[in-house]
């Protein structure tokens, strides 16, 4: 499975003081440390209390390929804030993201084109975020013809449910899991199927821990192919690295755990 670290994202409060004052060690530790915990893409995001998003994604890409030498996913609703970072980021990133309304197709499937980077398509649109999976689909759907429209290989398109938090819309769950068992049979090969995994534990006072690498389990036996999530959460890591196990997709020795981390 395809891990993109969720730890560079303004939203945590840390990290949006480490962008506002331009702390560049702190950025540069949670690349690195991301990576070497497993994560083979980073989320990037200025979060929603920077006061330029232009600069601030742009000094965040150019802070981490100083350190890091893995492809970035930017995260932002704008795409004349994305198409800033694309301009300066190094190797194929990821358009994370466009939602299911034409115009804003348009535009973020024209950057996906101008600079040859993936794409994340939000089951979602101007009226929200569906309750059902069968909305899910449509939307989804929606997002997979528009990419063959402009060019885009189902391989380079990750299709996202969305994860809800369980405190407050719990009979989602079940929903976004089977979403993702439908997402595959959308395109041929299918595309990506791609959850942002602490949504789901957003606001519950405890077991968060739990509560995430519970949901990845289940969403990895509905055929999730990437998540964003917190590579350093070592348990989240050891549940997935089993999960894929017991799905017949590592090979068993007694020493799995380290094998794997030793790839
Ligand atoms: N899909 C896609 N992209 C996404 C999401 C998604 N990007 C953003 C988000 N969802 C995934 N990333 C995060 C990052 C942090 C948290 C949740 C999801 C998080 N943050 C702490 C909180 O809110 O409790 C911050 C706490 C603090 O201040 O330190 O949970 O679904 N495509």
């Amino acid at each position: 499975m395809i891990i993109i670290g969720e730890l560079i994202n303004g939203m945590y409060k840390d990290v949006g003081r480490a962008i506002a004052n331009r702390e560049i060690d702190v950025i540069q530790h949670l690349a690195q440390d991301q990576v070497k915990a497993g994560a083979s893409i980073l989320d990037v995001s200025v979060g929603p209390y920077s006061r330029n998003h232009k600069d601030d994604i742009k000094w965040l890409v150019e802070s981490i390929q100083k350190v890091v030498d893995i492809p970035l996913a930017i995260d932002s609703t704008m795409a004349d804030v994305i198409e800033e970072a694309l301009k300066v980021v190094k190797g194929r990133a990821v358009i994370n993201s466009t939602s299911a309304d034409e115009d804003k197709m348009a535009s973020m499937f024209s950057l996906a084109k101008k600079y040859n980077a993936r794409i994340i398509g939000l089951a979602m649109d101007k009226t929200g975020i569906p309750n059902s999976k069968d909305k899910r689909l449509e939307l989804a759907a929606k997002i997979a013809a528009k990419a063959v429209e402009y060019g885009i290989a189902a391989g380079d398109l990750y299709l996202d449910p969305i994860a809800m938090p369980v405190n407050v819309a719990q009979a989602q769950a079940p929903e976004v899991l089977e979403s993702i068992r439908e997402f595959r049979i959308i395109c041929t090969p299918p595309a990506n199927t791609i959850i942002g995994l602490s949504n789901v534990s957003q606001g519950t006072k405890a077991c968060r821990g739990l509560i995430n690498r519970t949901f990845l389990a289940m969403a990895l036996a509905s055929g999730l192919t990437s998540a964003i999530l917190d590579p350093l959460d070592r348990d989240l890591m050891d549940s997935m690295i089993t999960a894929e196990l017991l799905m017949n997709k590592q090979i068993y020795c007694d020493s799995f755990l380290e094998a794997y981390r030793k790839r």
